[in-house]
């Protein structure tokens, strides 16, 4: 499933990264930069944000400093953008798989630390707002306890102290290229999960790059593998999205027999931004027909190589028309794979018809057939305010 250049070497600690890998952060720097460059007159390009991603926080204001042309010392941006994160410290949500990963091993036992290149004090107020996480981890350090950060190796050398082990013996989890870069220095397995989409080239010097913390496999590692798939799914936190169909992209899905009632992406992106691409799976509401089994990927559709991230909800029922405009309300339940690209078309046909395979039996199940009552799926709409 994910991408693997080998079998690692057999680990028996981790240690993994906090902004981008275990929490959302990028989303609410984005907002803070955002209405911070308002405010001057500028407009944020969330694009630049592989300026920022995992930098010290002092070289990701000098970025900023630079790229915008502000008019304050790299210094002083970095007061002024730090008092105004320390109010969004709980507001940084965990990223899809991170809560379910630091249970995972910590049930089974495994020892684990957090190595950011943020200050201690920083780290320590965004994890104290995620039950049980502070407790799981055996060590913690921040970028201001080692002489450098990231990309030296120093912060993961000093966890593995802390640990009492050797790097040797220890699995880095990492999204960004200088944490990559450092883990390896330390001389440790590293698995990227890249936060940047289409980057997925610059990281080959990783153990291994997963698409997201769903598609980990602790086994090949030598460590504990999760027990929660269930018929090729895994279950999720469900969540639900809605609003009228729109125009796709037009490549003639329907031809190929996926046609696929895609959502307003730009509408959504807040929400979209907190899912990492992926094929998912749930139920599909469309008011005045009734409720669908519904199999869908979000993302960059790798295959076309979109510029844009995209929702693309195929559901698994025929339909005598085309319904345009129809309010379409999905429950998200589960997830199936990564987003993959293909040798052909026919190939990426084939398997996304093994989802709607996968979809359609699951579905079935108890445990997801059960949102098919969901109260945002059956409830009718509220008046319209038109
Ligand atoms: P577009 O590029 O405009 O999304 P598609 O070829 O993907 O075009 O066709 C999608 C449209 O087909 C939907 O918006 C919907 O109106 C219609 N449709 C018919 N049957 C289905 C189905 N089973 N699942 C999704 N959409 C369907
Ligand atoms: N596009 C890709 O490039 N790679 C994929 O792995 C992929 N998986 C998909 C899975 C499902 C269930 C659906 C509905 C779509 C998927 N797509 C994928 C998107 C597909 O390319 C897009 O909907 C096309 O317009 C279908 O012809
Ligand atoms: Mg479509």
């Amino acid at each position: 499933m994910a991408a693997s250049k080998s079998v690692g070497k057999l680990v028996s600690h981790v240690i993994v990264d906090l902004d981008g890998t275990l929490l959302n952060t990028d989303s609410v720097a984005n907002q803070i930069l955002k209405s911070f460059l308002a405010k001057l007159g500028k407009k944020w390009d969330s694009k630049s944000a592989h300026r920022i991603v995992g930098r010290t926080p002092l070289e990701a204001a000098a970025a900023v400093v630079e790229d915008y042309q502000l008019p304050y010392s790299k210094e002083e941006f970095l007061s002024m953008i730090t008092l105004l994160f320390a109010d969004q410290w709980c507001n940084i949500r965990p990223l899809p798989g991170a809560n379910r990963l630091i249970k995972h091993l910590r049930s089974n036992g495994v020892s684990m630390a957090l190595a950011s290149n943020s200050p201690k004090s920083n780290i320590e107020a965004k994890i104290s707002c995620h039950n049980g996480w502070k407790d799981t981890f055996s060590a913690i350090v921040g970028g201001d306890e080692v002489e450098k950060g990231k990309p030296s190796p120093d912060i993961f050398l000093e966890a593995a102290r802390r640990m009492n082990t050797e790097p040797s013996t220890c699995l880095v989890i990492e999204d960004s290229i200088a944490g990559v870069t450092a883990g390896k220095s330390a001389g440790m397995e590293v698995i990227a999960v890249p936060s940047i989409p289409k980057q997925v080239d610059k990281f080959s010097s990783a153990s291994e790059v997963v698409n997201s913390l769903l598609d980990l496999q602790p086994e090949k590692w030598g460590l504990p593998p999760f027990e929660d798939w269930i018929e090729g799914t895994l279950p999720i936190e469900p969540w639900y999205i809605g609003g009228p169909v729109i125009k796709g992209f037009g490549r003639g899905s329907k031809v190929l027999g996926i046609p696929t009632a895609n959502l307003s992406a730009e509408s959504f992106s807040d929400i979209l931004s907190e899912h990492t691409s992926g094929v998912y799976f749930g139920w599909a509401a469309l008011s005045t027909r009734g409720v669908y089994k519904m199999v869908m990927s979000i993302g960059w559709n790798p295959y076309f190589d979109n510029t844009e991230k995209t929702i693309e909800p195929w559901l698994l029922h025929e339909f005598p028309e085309d319904f345009y405009g129809e309010e379409l309300r999905l429950a998200i339940v589960g997830y199936i794979r990564p987003e993959a690209n293909f040798p052909s078309l026919e190939s990426l046909i084939a398997r996304i018809h093994e989802d709607g395979r996968i979809a359609e039996k699951a579905l079935d199940l108890p445990l997801y057939a059960a949102y098919r009552d969901s109260p945002y799926l059956t409830n009718p709409l509220p008046e319209s305010n038109s």
